[in-house]
């Protein structure tokens, strides 16, 4: 699956908040393969190698859970993603049917 979506991070590997000034919203393509989502400042294109950067954002997504973020309301269409390792981030989705799709792949991992 893939697409487009913003991203702002709410707390660290460790489980602490994100500090300010890296708490921004962000906007990515995304691509969810295999474990990982990947997120990428340009057009996922097949044939292209990933940039350090590209894999610095990428996110293992293995025994993370998605939800909605119902506590979130500034923004429409916001899904919460907990990692394993205790990452907190907020995905905000074109639409809600893309938000809702991205929750059901990401918890199908
Ligand atoms: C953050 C940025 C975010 C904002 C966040 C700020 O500043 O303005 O947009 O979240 O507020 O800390 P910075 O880019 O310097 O990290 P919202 O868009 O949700 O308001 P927060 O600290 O209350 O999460």
């Amino acid at each position: 699956k893939h697409g487009i979506l913003s991203r702002k991070s709410h707390a660290d590997m460790d489980g602490k908040r994100t500090p300010r000034g890296r708490r921004g919203w962000k906007k990515f393509y995304a691509v969810l393969k295999g474990m990982i989502l990947y997120l990428q400042k340009d057009e996922y294109k097949p044939d292209k190698d990933l940039s350090e950067v590209d894999l610095k954002n990428a996110v293992r997504v293995h025994h993370a859970l998605a939800t909605r973020a119902n506590d979130y309301s500034k923004r429409p269409n916001v899904l919460k993603l907990k990692t394993s390792d205790w990452r907190v981030f907020l995905f905000q989705a074109p639409s809600e049917e893309e938000m809702m799709s991205w929750i059901f792949r990401i918890n199908l991992v």
